[in-house]
């Protein structure tokens, strides 16, 4: 509770405390416009595609006291002159009586006390709008009447967020900015590069009268460019310098000068950031967002959206922290991370052609289809676009030009050219997309291949159906000398790149999980002899394996070419891997005995207070023969580190084996929730999953980093919400098959499908952990545990005793 709490009325997290170990963020817009918020107002806005077509500088390897991006000073004119602080704390760093900022849904909201002036800054993107509006409210709390001036500033960066970086001399000779002056005393400036591919200009505005401005970052910081951004030496001068910058580090700061306000009394400013084809044919939007009414219209809409959006599924367990993250926030950050893939973040900016992951997004759609299927279904026709026509994928894409490539196995031509896992991906989110929606129609959808002509026109299309077939093919004939999948450049553990022929045991359990979907896409469609091949498929996956890989008390991880086994007990170093023993449950490849054992031996070898750790001992020292593990010191990221994603597997396969307790231990230990009373080791936002904590074998157990855009954020809400609950969509209807712990009494939930409400109450009298045993529906004695399709727009009432 040091630094904040949760307020679940308010769907926010309230931040009281600005001196955050590390920069926290929330997200505002989309990819089509939009970036983060920090918690000491600064932002990156990009406009489509960040690596490219940035719009503010934020450079996070900075200082946290330097604010980055967009900033905000307010001014009192005192006896002895003009004193100037932040209501963001940052840049000026001012001692302050009251700061909150709340972490809302498509929002921020900084409220902060200086020297007796109140300020409320919400900061958001109007839902489906291309600006940033920050609707600044100022208050006289002093007992006398005060001088306001309130001058917002934006540093501008140019659109290529590397060239930034590597050409200073051309960067800043194409920086321009130029004022628009309109009749009504109102000012827009703009800002552009020339050489910029398109001819878009930035702009940066107000709805109120701006008496001077600047654009040029040495003259507002001042002292011949010593000025700091705590101090800028030209905020002691009345008026700006109204300066119009041909070149150099481009800003835009607005004066605006409110005048007297009496005791109590409020004044408002909105700004706006945005970036179009044409000021004077955009003034009509910006005028609209220059109306308070319309801009408080724009708030109350993205509220709905985000009202909408979390309305699919809604939790009442007995663990307050589950709900918290079940209901708001675990929801939230799955929708950031469909949009963003891992394109922008604290720790992605989006540079060079990393642009959207195949694994990543196949994944992250999962997370979302529930509460948007529409859209999902649009990612999903995107990436089913970077399939190639041998079944396998390309591994990243850029979502704006469509052009994809090989990710990381670009660089080493001693290793193969495709991971092994990014295609079979692609079955999980179409077969959850149609079991969600019934959408049955859309395997028949026409797509093309990856594959171009000289003219750059795709070489093939097919059928939705035949992607997915061509996927699960594509396995099938790559497959090594134990009778196993190979591995690739990597399967979903990126940084194990060995020399092809290797063997992954992720690849072959993903290859049967993903055929058991198929299995049931084939038998909906009343496809006998697909169903059967795909079982026959299973079988002999699933017998290879079993034959190849137990290892005494866990499953082995990997062959190499030559045969050895790595995650082998004996190994010197990663002896045991926690996706080896999970995965081999959830493709229910594992018989029962050995599930147990290899479970155990995770709970035993791999789990700490803070998470199951990736694998077990850690390399120490590189290895280029193994790869990118072996980079990292033990305990760090792959390499021993808690895997957030990986722990989630971890309580899927403990549900699907029926301990419900188990599972909820892992669950509750990074619930990041409950980590809001330990952040000075956490150090990570509270509300969101982070990608990694450090394990047992680093000195700073305990550590998140990488939070917001990680697979976790789907497959945490998948493991609470279709595994732990157990409220799982199927072709046949709503399946009920919960795995709690047995001490609940039970718990209720309300979830939408298939055009009806169901509302759902599970009673645990009899303390289980799984098991239906009797199901009445809207009244009615339901056998099995499948509930109905309804359609019908009502709401039914189901009751269930476990
Ligand atoms: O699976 C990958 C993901 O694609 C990118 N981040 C790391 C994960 C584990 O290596």
């Amino acid at each position: 509770m040091r630094y904040g709490y949760f307020d679940n009325a308010s769907k926010e997290y309230i931040i009281t405390d600005p001196k955050l170990p590390v920069k926290w963020i929330n997200y505002v817009g989309g990819l089509y416009f939009g970036g983060f918020v920090d918690h000491t107002g600064g932002s990156l806005i990009c406009k489509g595609d960040p690596a490219i077509n940035r719009i503010v500088k934020y450079i996070p390897q900075l200082p946290d006291s330097d604010f980055k991006g967009e900033t905000l000073y307010i001014r009192i004119k005192e006896n002895d002159g003009y004193k100037f602080f932040s209501p963001f704390y940052v840049p000026t760093l001012d001692n302050y009586d009251l700061y909150e900022c709340h972490v809302g849904l498509g929002y921020s909201r900084i409220i902060s006390e200086f020297y007796g002036i109140r300020a409320d800054i919400t900061i958001y993107v109007p839902h489906k709008s291309d600006r940033v509006i920050r609707d600044i409210k100022i208050r006289n709390l002093r007992n006398k009447p005060v001088d306001i001036d309130v001058i917002p500033v934006v540093e501008y960066t140019h659109f290529d967020a590397l060239k930034q970086f590597d050409n200073n001399d051309w960067v800043p000779q194409t920086m321009q900015s130029k004022a628009v002056y309109e009749e009504n005393g109102l000012i827009t400036i703009t800002q552009f590069a020339f050489m910029r591919k398109n001819s878009s200009v930035n702009y940066f505005t107000s709805n109120n009268s701006v008496s001077s401005f600047e654009t040029d970052r040495r003259l507002f910081l001042g002292n011949n460019g010593y000025g700091t951004w705590a101090c800028p030496i030209s905020l002691y001068n009345d008026e700006l310098s109204s300066y119009e910058a041909l070149r150099g580090d481009n800003i835009c700061a607005l004066m605006h000068h409110l005048g007297q306000m009496d005791p109590g009394g409020e004044k408002r400013v909105i700004t706006q950031l945005g970036q179009c084809e044409n000021v004077k044919e955009e003034k009509k939007i910006i005028d609209y967002y220059r109306n308070e009414e319309n801009v408080d219209k724009a708030f109350s809409d993205l509220k709905s959206f985000w009202d909408k959006y979390l309305s699919t599924l809604h939790v009442e367990t007995p663990d307050e922290d589950f709900n918290t993250m079940v209901n708001i926030h675990n929801p939230r950050q799955c929708y950031i991370t469909k949009n963003w893939s891992r394109y922008l973040s604290l720790y992605q900016m989006g540079l060079g052609s990393r642009g959207m992951g195949f694994r990543d997004s196949s994944q992250d759609v999962l997370g979302i289809l529930g509460n948007m299927p529409e859209e999902g279904c649009e990612l999903i026709e995107k990436l089913l676009q970077v399939q190639k026509i041998d079944g396998s994928a390309m591994h990243q894409f850029n979502p704006v030009t469509m052009i994809a490539d090989e990710g990381d196995a670009r660089e080493r031509q001693d290793r193969p050219k495709y991971y092994g896992d990014d295609h079979l991906w692609i079955v999980l989110a179409v077969s959850t997309y149609l079991k969600e929606t019934g959408d049955i129609d859309f395997l028949d959808l026409n797509i093309p291949f990856y594959d171009k002509n000289k003219d750059g026109l795709p070489l093939e299309n097919g059928t939705v159906m035949e992607h997915l077939q061509r996927a699960i093919e594509f396995t099938h004939d790559n497959i090594g000398q134990h009778g196993l999948a190979l591995l690739g450049f990597a399967d979903w553990n990126d940084t194990v790149n060995l020399p092809a022929g290797a063997e992954s045991v992720f690849n072959a359990n993903l290859y049967g999980y993903a055929l058991l979907e198929m299995m049931d896409i084939a038998r909906y469609l009343n496809e006998v002899e697909l169903a059967r091949k795909y079982q026959n498929y299973h079988e002999t996956m699933k017998n290879a394996f079993n034959d190849a890989c137990w290892d005494g008390e866990w499953y082995i991880r990997y062959f190499d070419k030559d045969g050895n086994a790595l995650g082998s007990k004996n190994n010197d170093k990663c002896k045991i891997y926690v996706n080896a023993q999970s995965w081999p449950v959830i493709s229910r490849f594992a018989p029962a005995d050995r599930a147990k054992k290899s479970l155990g031996a995770v709970y035993k070898y791999l789990n700490t207070s803070k998470g199951i750790k990736l694998s077990a001992p850690g390399y120490n020292g590189y290895n280029p023969d193994i790869g990118g593990i072996t980079t990292y010191p033990p305990g760090a990221k792959e390499n021993g580190g808690i895997f957030l994603h990986a722990n989630i597997w971890a309580i899927i396969a403990e549900t699907i084996v029926g301990n419900g307790d188990r599972a909820y231990e892992y669950y509750n230990q990074i619930n990041p929730v409950t980590k809001n009373n330990n952040i000075d080791e956490f150090e990570c936002e509270p509300y969101v999953y982070p990608q990694n904590i450090l394990g047992d074998e680093h000195p700073q157990f305990g550590l998140a980093r990488n939070s917001w855009l990680s697979g976790t954020a789907s497959w945490a809400y998948q493991a609470a919400t279709r595994y732990i609950l157990g409220i799982l969509p199927s072709l046949e209807g709503l399946i009920l098959d919960p795995c709690i712990p047995a001490q609940w009494n039970g718990f209720r939930v309300t979830r939408k499908f298939r055009n009806a409400i169901y509302i759902i109450e599970v009673a645990n009298t009899a303390h289980m952990s799984k098991g239906i045993k009797t199901l009445i529906v809207d009244g009615k004695k339901i056998r099995g545990n499948i509930i109905p399709i309804y359609d019908d727009g009502n709401e039914h009432i189901v009751r269930a005793i476990m």
